[in-house]
């Protein structure tokens, strides 16, 4: 078949809302935009280990312990599915590390943030992970297969890690004045940078209108914002805690929530690389990475020496 006709397959499987599979021709800019957008999701996730790592052994009980080595090593294997679905598309996981080590590709703006007290795990819980199952729930329904079917489980699991959030939110919340006001300390950092986790508005998205019409992005930045929001004010309520925002307040006429303006001048600068943990959390990925150079090499030698010995059994 000619482009001319490979296009028109794909705008029709696209405009039925089925899936694009690897094997199936695809234009070369839809391949691109997912290759970016499932990478720095890939990256994210692997990053996201590291603020929270920071506080596996100083977890106040060892129940809260397994509860957040579970979580961290959820994460890691995010990444290992986000990578997987990456590679269908022609690229290998080397290079896409390659490219987060050299500063080619993002991670998400959240994981420049410290984590400087323990309540900081419940809100990136409740907070953080509530902002990804938002914008990743639709994600499920991505016109990419693989990347899709990825999302579903990842999903389950993000539900998991936005409840023992909460969770151990309103233990503090309903402990001592200090573990009170250590957990509001953590929701008044946490928001406005979770906020952000959404992207630029839309006026300013750059990728958002190209990325709906092929299907890999359903709902705009603003609109999954505006659900986040919603959601959590009613939360907050329950947990006792406030939202840092006093422009909060319900529009019984639109049925939303209105917030304050959101600091993209923190957002730009923290893309920029200027962030308060940016080169903290670099540093920490390349070290870890070429720390564990010899666990790769060691994993490539069986793999051959065992290729090498069904050979010579066939
Ligand atoms: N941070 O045109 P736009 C997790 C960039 S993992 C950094 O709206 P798009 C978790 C954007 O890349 C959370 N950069 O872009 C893990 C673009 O720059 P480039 C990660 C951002 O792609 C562990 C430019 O701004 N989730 O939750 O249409 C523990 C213009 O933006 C950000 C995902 O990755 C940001 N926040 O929409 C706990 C989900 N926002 O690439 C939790 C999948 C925007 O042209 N990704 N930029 O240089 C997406 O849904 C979309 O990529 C986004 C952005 C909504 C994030």
């Amino acid at each position: 078949m000619d482009e001319t006709a490979l296009q028109r397959d794909f705008d029709a499987t696209i405009d039925a809302d089925d899936r694009i599979e690897p094997r199936d021709w695809m234009p070369d800019a839809y391949r691109q935009t997912l290759i970016r957008q499932i990478a720095q999701h890939a990256h994210s996730e692997i990053i996201g280990m590291q603020p929270e790592g920071n506080w596996i052994t100083r977890a106040p009980s060892l129940k809260r312990k397994a509860i957040l080595m579970a979580k961290v090593q959820d994460e890691a294997g995010h990444g290992l599915y986000l990578y997987s679905a990456a590679e269908t598309l022609g690229v290998s996981r080397d290079e896409l590390l390659d490219k987060l080590h050299t500063g080619r590709q993002r991670y998400s703006s959240i994981f420049n943030y410290p984590t400087i007290t323990w309540a900081d795990m419940g809100a990136i819980g409740w907070l953080v992970d509530g902002a990804a199952i938002m914008n990743q729930v639709p994600l499920c329904r991505c016109s990419y297969g693989p990347y899709a079917r990825a999302m579903i489980r990842i999903c389950k699991e993000e539900s998991f890690h936005q409840r023992q959030g909460f969770e151990l939110l309103l233990t503090l919340s309903n402990g001592t004045a200090e573990q009170k006001a250590m957990a509001q300390d953590a929701v008044n950092r946490w928001w406005w940078p979770s906020l952000m986790m959404f992207g630029p508005p839309d006026s300013e998205s750059t990728h958002s209108e190209q990325s709906m019409r092929w299907g890999i992005k359903r709902f705009s930045n603003d609109e999954l914002r505006q659900r986040f929001v919603d959601a959590s004010v009613p939360q907050a309520e329950i947990l006792g805690l406030t939202l840092p925002d006093p422009q909060l307040r319900f529009n019984s006429e639109t049925g939303h929530y209105e917030y304050g303006d959101i600091d993209w001048s923190e957002f730009k600068r923290i893309l920029a690389g200027d962030g308060p943990c940016n080169a903290q959390r670099m540093a920490h990925r390349v070290k870890a990475h070429t720390d564990g150079a010899w666990v790769r090499e060691a994993a490539a030698a069986y793999a051959d020496k065992r290729a090498a010995r069904e050979e010579g059994a066939a």
